[in-house]
């Protein structure tokens, strides 16, 4: 998997790009049954998609399912794909492939009551002392659009440097942080097709709207990052305060 010169250029002008067809089907039935699996780990039960919607919704919580792994634990199989998306991050952020570490995000939207995750930077989340290069890719095994709560970015946004994040207050929520202050534009919305995927810079500002359609959206997320480099904070470290405010529960779940 790899990019071209002009391709290079936009995303660092724009802060984000979109591949088109190169997740091949192979890859989302991995991720798919990755899904599965640990949906199958937390629950004791196996619930298909439509199930999994029904047991998240009657209490309405969480109305986003979002859950941080380790790829190594989980699936061998991810491998030969992990390993094209660090080589494509690589380029991207201009660092050897050898440099570039993988992670894992899953963002689950139920099917109506999917919640909406606000206006961010994924360097928010990064220890203050300890600042990586960062590139997220963003792979939708469903088509996405405005309707079921695609991925937005504001682009060029990166550019603005690192804002202040607090945690976010909205219900359904389990643990997310947001721009501190209001953000007045509504993004561009990545329409994609199963198979099409974007990446975006680590500051750039991205959010995605409620699940408004019949049918769960489901997204697999990789964090690419350089190597750490150590350094004096001068911010707050924001996920610690986010995590202050909440549940001794979600404490661990972040901690885990
Ligand atoms: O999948 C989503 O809805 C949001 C993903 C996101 O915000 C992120 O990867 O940081």
């Amino acid at each position: 998997m790899r990019i071209d010169k002009s391709q290079l250029e936009s995303f660092q002008e724009q802060g984000f790009l979109v591949i088109r067809q190169c997740l091949d089907l192979k890859s989302r039935q991995t991720l798919e049954h990755l899904f599965t699996k640990i949906v199958v780990n937390r629950t004791g039960k196996t619930f298909s998609a439509e199930q999994f919607d029904h047991w998240l919704s009657p209490n309405k919580a969480p109305a986003l399912f979002w859950a941080k792994l380790e790829p190594a634990e989980y699936l061998p199989e991810l491998d030969p794909l992990l390993s094209n998306l660090r080589q494509l991050a690589s380029t991207c952020l201009q660092l050897p492939a050898t440099n570039v570490t993988t992670g894992l995000r899953i963002f689950y939207k139920p099917a109506h009551c999917g919640a909406a995750v606000e206006w961010h930077q994924d360097e928010a989340w990064q220890d203050p002392t300890r600042y990586q290069k960062q590139l997220n890719i963003w792979l939708p095994l469903t088509d996405t659009n405005a309707k079921n709560g695609t991925i937005r970015f504001i682009p060029k946004s990166h550019l603005q440097g690192l804002q202040t994040h607090i945690a976010s207050e909205s219900p359904g929520q389990p643990l997310t942080l947001r721009i501190a202050d209001p953000v007045e534009h509504s993004g561009n919305y990545m329409n994609l097709k199963a198979g099409d995927f974007s990446l975006h810079h680590g500051r750039m500002f991205h959010a995605s709207s409620e699940n408004d359609s019949s049918k769960g959206r489901l997204s697999f997320v990789v964090v690419c990052q350089g190597p750490v480099q150590l350094q004096t904070a001068t911010r707050a470290n924001w996920l610690a305060d986010a995590a202050r405010k909440l549940s001794s529960n979600l404490q661990k779940t972040i901690k885990g």
